[in-house]
């Protein structure tokens, strides 16, 4: 994809009627080859992991977590994102056949809903099993390091959604430093999404990665620099939701009570040019983005 006008940052009066579009190697369950919505639409987050930094431990069976799920989707999600592995900062790593066992009901589950599912897993094992689950797309926190997630996408014909990581959860927020975490951020995000391209996945979503080896300052420079991103071409995925650099800001403590500054980033981000917005609160945002494109232009 080249760059467009329509995603450029000058651009922020039409963010809501910017086109984006998703495009799938293989059909989604409802025969389209691709997804295609205007202004910032929603990727509802269902973590089937004991350890989540906001929401772990939240299912007692995978049907819970399927209902879910359905209830985001009717809520006005576009993507549901299912992931059993926590990468929270400190958090330790969890084996392929764990992590298989946690997410892979939850994703047939879903895909028999008609579900338009993203499994969120930096494990090219993971990645296959949910795509032959029916899982349409990957979203790989690791940023697609792995060759073999590259192949397993490729091979299934599924984006993949390329987020960006300083080194691993374990270390990440020890003193991350960058020369300029903007371009630093950016360059690691369009060398990884051209090696995609060329091996054959066929789109990819890019996602500077908040709170994955950042301080503060580095999201709000990042989170700044949305528009900057989206001129690339890629939809642009943003995922502030209840993180701690916005606790930090706002002066909250606890992860589940942080939708006000979530909210606040979030419309930020979809006035910028943000394609998709990985939230855990569907509906609150669905709200917020409705009045916020109702009064566009109107001033
Ligand atoms: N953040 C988390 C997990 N996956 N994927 C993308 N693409 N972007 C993100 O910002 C992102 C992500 C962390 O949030 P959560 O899933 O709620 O927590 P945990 O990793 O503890 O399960």
């Amino acid at each position: 994809m080249t760059a467009d006008a329509t995603f450029a940052p000058a651009a922020a009066d039409r963010w809501h009627e910017a086109e984006h579009v998703l495009r799938f190697g293989r059909p989604l369950p409802g025969g389209a080859v691709e997804l295609r919505w205007r202004g910032a639409a929603l990727m509802g987050v269902v973590n089937v992991t004991p350890d989540s930094f906001s929401d772990g431990g939240a299912f007692e069976h995978p049907r819970d977590a399927v209902a879910a799920g359905l209830r985001l989707v009717e809520q006005g999600a576009l993507v549901v994102d299912v992931g059993g592995e926590s990468t929270r900062p400190g958090a330790a790593p969890v084996d392929d056949d764990e992590e298989m066992g946690r997410v892979l009901s939850v994703v047939a589950g879903l895909v028999a809903e008609g579900v338009v599912v993203s499994v969120d897993t930096r494990k090219p094992r993971v990645a296959e099993a949910a795509l032959a689950e029916g899982a349409a797309l990957v979203n790989d926190v690791a940023g697609l390091r792995d060759a073999r997630m590259v192949e397993v996408c490729a091979n299934a014909g599924a984006p993949a959604v390329v987020m960006h990581m300083l080194g691993d959860p374990r270390t990440m927020q020890a003193d991350p430093r960058y020369d300029d975490v903007v371009a630093d951020v950016t360059g690691y995000l369009l060398a990884a999404a051209e090696r995609a391209l060329a091996a054959g996945v066929p789109s990819v979503v890019l996602d500077v990665g908040l709170g994955f080896g950042k301080t503060v300052e580095h999201n709000l420079a990042l989170l700044n620099a949305t528009g900057a991103l989206a001129a690339h071409g890629h939809p642009v995925l943003v995922g502030a939701s209840r993180k701690s650099f916005l606790g930090r800001v706002a002066g909250v403590e606890r992860p589940a009570d942080r939708l006000g500054a979530t909210l606040a980033a979030h419309l930020h981000a979809a006035r910028l040019g943000a394609a998709l917005l990985r939230v855990h609160d569907v509906e609150p945002h669905r709200q917020a983005l409705a009045v916020a494109a109702a009064l566009e232009g109107r001033a």
